[in-house]
């Protein structure tokens, strides 16, 4: 599908009003997006987990306005207003009116809520655009019923796309590509799809625990860090690196080669901060107690021969991966080791999940 795909006709009819939820979760990349260009074009591709219980779950309201001026929306977060997310809100209505026409028509109240602590330094931009394309499809749905299923997850990941590239990620379910690759076939830098190739069913109910490290609000935001990789003397090598671990994760996701797995998934959060540390000016994000973590799994993995792993989002956290057969043990060394090294010992226990889900009222 090209950007053409997502200009909608003339729509069949219009209601008056109405109201749509939708729960959309967030998701972990094992090949990492880190560098972009405009708009919300990534430098490379990446793959993710599509998580289930870090969710948000978004309601939309719509009423028919008496004259279509500008965007017009109150912006309700777990039952307060929040004003400070409006600007991106606006951005994000700007960036896709051409896209959704009838945005102009109504006024919307958009409720959402997320299903982890506020603040926890997950990243709830990613199921927050989701859960928001997704009611948007929902209602230009309602205006043009013979959308097809596919142009609507399509159209829905490359809505949040343009409002945070990781969002297209968390549309579908359990293992989410985004970004051209010629050995990937359908593969788009416009939007998220399905994993195309074998997955072992290890990998189907894959575990993620996530260590909270650090809480507060990160130094670096990630629109900056991608913005840092413009000029960065390392960048062609990683992107090429990026493309060059996807086919190697082919024949690992297809075999459940998780020694394999856990070299190329570790190599790809190590390199994520590493190009923070080498960027100009200079950043990081981990944190000591990030580092203890990295090698208290080390340790563990060598005594025990359990294959637990690490990845890093853009952040102090740690996500701790493990195959759902492991999980009894696993939880122990969490709670015993891992667990003194999270802020007020905070950790979730999350899955490798299905995908968005409509929410009826
Ligand atoms: C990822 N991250 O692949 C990478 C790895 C964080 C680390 O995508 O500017 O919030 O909204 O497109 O998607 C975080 O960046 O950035 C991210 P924008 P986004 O998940």
């Amino acid at each position: 599908m090209t950007e053409k795909d997502f200009l909608p006709g003339a729509y069949q009819k219009m209601p008056e009003n109405g109201k749509v939820t939708w729960k959309a979760p967030s998701n972990i990349a094992l090949v990492k997006y880190w560098g972009k260009r405009p708009v919300q074009i990534p430098a490379n591709p990446s793959i993710s987990f599509t998580l289930d219980a870090c969710a948000t779950t978004t309601s939309v309201t719509f009423e028919k306005k008496e004259k279509n001026d500008g965007f017009s929306f109150d912006l309700i977060f777990e039952g307060k207003q929040k004003a400070d997310f409006k600007p991106k809100i606006q951005t994000f209505l700007e960036r896709v009116e051409m896209y959704l026409p009838f945005l102009k028509a109504y006024h919307f109240t958009i409720e959402t809520s997320n299903s982890f602590p506020h603040s926890s330094g997950i990243a709830s931009s990613a199921s927050g655009m989701a859960a928001l394309s997704l009611c948007l499809m929902d209602i230009e749905k309602e205006l043009n019923p013979s959308m097809d299923e596919a142009l609507f997850h399509a159209k829905a990941s490359y809505l949040a796309r343009l409002g945070s590239g990781s969002a297209c990620r968390s549309i579908k379910g359990d293992l989410v590509q985004w970004g051209a690759h010629k050995n990937i076939p359908n593969s788009s830098d416009l939007y998220g799809m399905e994993y195309p190739f074998k997955v072992n069913p290890v990998f189907k109910s894959y575990c993620d625990t996530i260590l909270l490290v650090h809480k507060g609000q990160k130094k670096v935001s990630s629109t900056v860090g991608h913005q840092l990789m413009h000029g960065h003397p390392y960048a062609e090598n990683r992107f090429e690196q990026a493309f060059s671990n996807l086919d190697k994760l082919k024949p690992i996701l297809a075999n459940g080669d998780l020694e394999e797995f856990i070299k190329l998934v570790e190599s790809e959060a190590l390199t994520l901060h590493a190009m923070m540390m080498t960027s100009m000016p200079y950043f990081m994000l981990m944190k000591p107690d990030t580092l203890e973590i990295i090698n208290k799994i080390w340790e563990y993995r060598e005594a025990t021969k359990t294959p637990v792993c690490f990845t890093l989002d853009a952040g102090a956290n740690v996500h701790l991966l493990y195959p759902s057969s492991d999980k009894e043990k696993v939880q122990i060394f969490i709670k015993d080791e891992l667990a003194e090294h999270c802020e007020n010992g905070q950790y979730i226990h999350d899955q490798v999940g299905s995908g968005a889900i409509k929410i009826n009222d």
